[in-house]
């Protein structure tokens, strides 16, 4: 029963009924609250492997963004803190970390609205891709305040994202205009701020987001164009302080085209790019603003790492994220 509840959880995720790193995040997390809650386990050992099995199932769902396996670190800590405790306590422990995880989540995309707001000029164009609720937090708020903006949001082939930004900017009554993701070079010049979100955010301040944001920040670069990036701490990914690669999930050709029309075709179908530090202005935190290349200040106090220490040892002490 509560291994289907957590099957269910990580297919959601895995077929993007659940997406976006954000609430990825928050979904493993709430996964685990209902592994711990419902667990039958009748000792401590049989507690611990049953939550380390339901984290498997969540990790095991997509690769890109990190800010699933930082949520399940940050939830599991409850068990090395309550290391030889009973199983109330442990649990208690698992449980009270997943609801902390849940609520500074949701605090911190709040947080990264208002501090971006600030980066808002009155009469700014921004163009948005995906659908990112730290990018789209900014906007919203940047609104409320009464600034009169307008955004371009892009289709965000193939899956369509940019219909849920469409739908949610509409909502607030902030004009909006879509276009293909291909017009992004041919209407920046119109821009004055792109505006993303990020799965990963690298040690070298290198940003992983949806397939289409490097040639966005490309085109951004060229025109002069302000390129911010919105993201908790809780993306920023420890393992690539040693050298680790941010794998970059691929997806189904069917997102793309039905293949049995197209008998033969091959199709490539990444879900993500990589956008090189160097066409990145600023990343918005909930705890300030930063430049890219402060990436690697930021992962190694969250993570308290020092050089030469392995990045495991690392995950055992780290503290929480947010
Ligand atoms: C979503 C995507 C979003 C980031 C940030 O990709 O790339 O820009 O996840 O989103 P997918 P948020 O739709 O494939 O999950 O700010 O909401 O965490």
């Amino acid at each position: 029963m509560v291994a289907a509840k957590i099957e269910k959880i990580a297919q959601d995720i895995k077929t993007m009924r659940i997406r976006g790193a954000g609430r990825i995040a928050r979904a493993a997390a709430r996964a685990l609250k209902i592994a711990a809650k419902e667990s039958q386990a009748k000792t401590p050992a049989e507690f611990s492997s049953e939550m380390k099995r339901a984290s498997k199932i969540l990790l095991e769902t997509r690769p890109t963004a990190v800010s699933l396996p930082n949520a399940v670190r940050y939830v599991l800590l409850g068990l090395k803190q309550t290391h030889g405790a009973d199983i109330w306590t442990m649990k208690k422990a698992v449980i009270s970390r997943a609801d902390g995880f849940i609520k500074n989540s949701l605090e911190a995309v709040k947080k990264i609205g208002e501090i971006g707001a600030n980066r808002i000029s009155n009469g700014d164009v921004i163009l948005t891709h995906c659908n990112s609720e730290c990018a789209l937090s900014i906007i919203k708020t940047a609104f409320k305040q009464g600034k009169n903006i307008e955004v371009y949001t892009t289709e965000s082939r193939p899956v369509w994202q940019g219909r849920l930004s469409a739908r949610e900017l509409l909502k607030e009554g902030i004009p909006t205009t879509m276009i293909i993701d291909s017009a992004v070079r041919h209407f920046i010049r119109d821009v004055d701020k792109v505006i993303v979100g990020a799965d990963s955010i690298a040690a070298n301040g290198a940003v992983v987001n949806k397939i289409g944001t490097s040639s966005i920040a490309l085109a951004a670069h060229e025109a002069r164009v302000l390129f911010f990036v919105a993201a908790e701490t809780y993306k920023f990914h420890p393992e690539t302080l040693v050298g680790r690669l941010v794998e970059i999930e691929e997806r189904d050709p069917s997102e793309v085209i039905n293949l049995r029309r197209f008998p033969g075709l091959k199709v490539r179908n990444p879900a993500f790019d990589v956008t090189p530090p160097e066409y990145v202005d600023l990343i918005v935190t909930e705890r300030g603003i930063i430049p890219p290349y402060a990436a690697y200040a930021i992962i190694k106090e969250i993570f308290e790492w020092n050089p030469g220490e392995r990045i495991q040892q690392t995950g055992d002490k780290l503290r929480p994220l947010i």
